[in-house]
């Protein structure tokens, strides 16, 4: 049996960079195909401004254990007016929870139950959310500067995104004289 030693990684609150990291991936605004509210936005906003990063996540994993976390840094922008946001998933095990701490930026978590139930979550340093089991989960960056948080999750909950993509979210985000407008969907 592996024996796991206690470990300090360090975070940094305002780039997302993790002191040690085991893997990364990066989603643009092609990723959101299907995702927005406004397609041709979409497409317009690419020919403008070319396929332009949304978000990078990046994790530490130790196998053997649990749970792991990381970070998640969203890039401000609008597609049409709708802000930048993450895919969204429910977990493929349904009973597992997260946690989201953000540490910088401002944002909007959106949450969904299974029977469509919606909630929001302001996203603001120093507050950490609470992602029930079987709550998708997607996270809005509603500020002008990058929206950084920090996940802690556990490692075989895996994502489930057929739902979000098929049906979409109940709630969207959208900037509303000057400022973010959670509105139902
Ligand atoms: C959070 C976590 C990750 C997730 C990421 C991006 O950081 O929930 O597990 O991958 O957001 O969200 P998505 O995978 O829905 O694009
Ligand atoms: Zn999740």
């Amino acid at each position: 049996m592996t024996v796991l030693l206690p470990q300090g990684i360090f975070i940094d609150g305002k780039t997302g960079a993790l002191g040690e990291e085991t893997g990364r991936f990066a989603k643009r605004l092609s990723d959101l195909k299907g995702l927005v509210a406004d397609g041709a936005a979409l497409e317009r906003a690419i020919a403008e401004r070319g396929n332009e990063l949304v978000y990078e996540v990046i994790e530490y994993r130790k196998d053997g254990a649990d749970m792991f976390f990381g970070t998640t840094t969203m890039q401000p922008g609008r597609v049409g007016g709708e802000y930048y946001f993450t895919r969204g998933h429910f977990h493929e095990r349904r009973d597992r929870a997260e946690v989201y701490y953000t540490q910088s930026g401002q944002g909007m978590l959106l949450l969904q139950a299974r029977d469509g139930t919606t909630s929001s979550v302001e996203m603001k340093p120093g507050v950490c959310a609470f992602i029930p089991p079987d709550w998708a989960h997607r996270s809005v960056n509603t500020g002008t500067e990058p929206l950084v948080f920090v996940w802690v999750g556990m490692q075989d909950a895996g994502h489930d995104y057929g739902e979000i993509a098929e049906k979409g979210l109940g709630q969207r985000v959208f900037e509303q004289g000057g400022k973010p407008a959670v509105v139902a969907a």
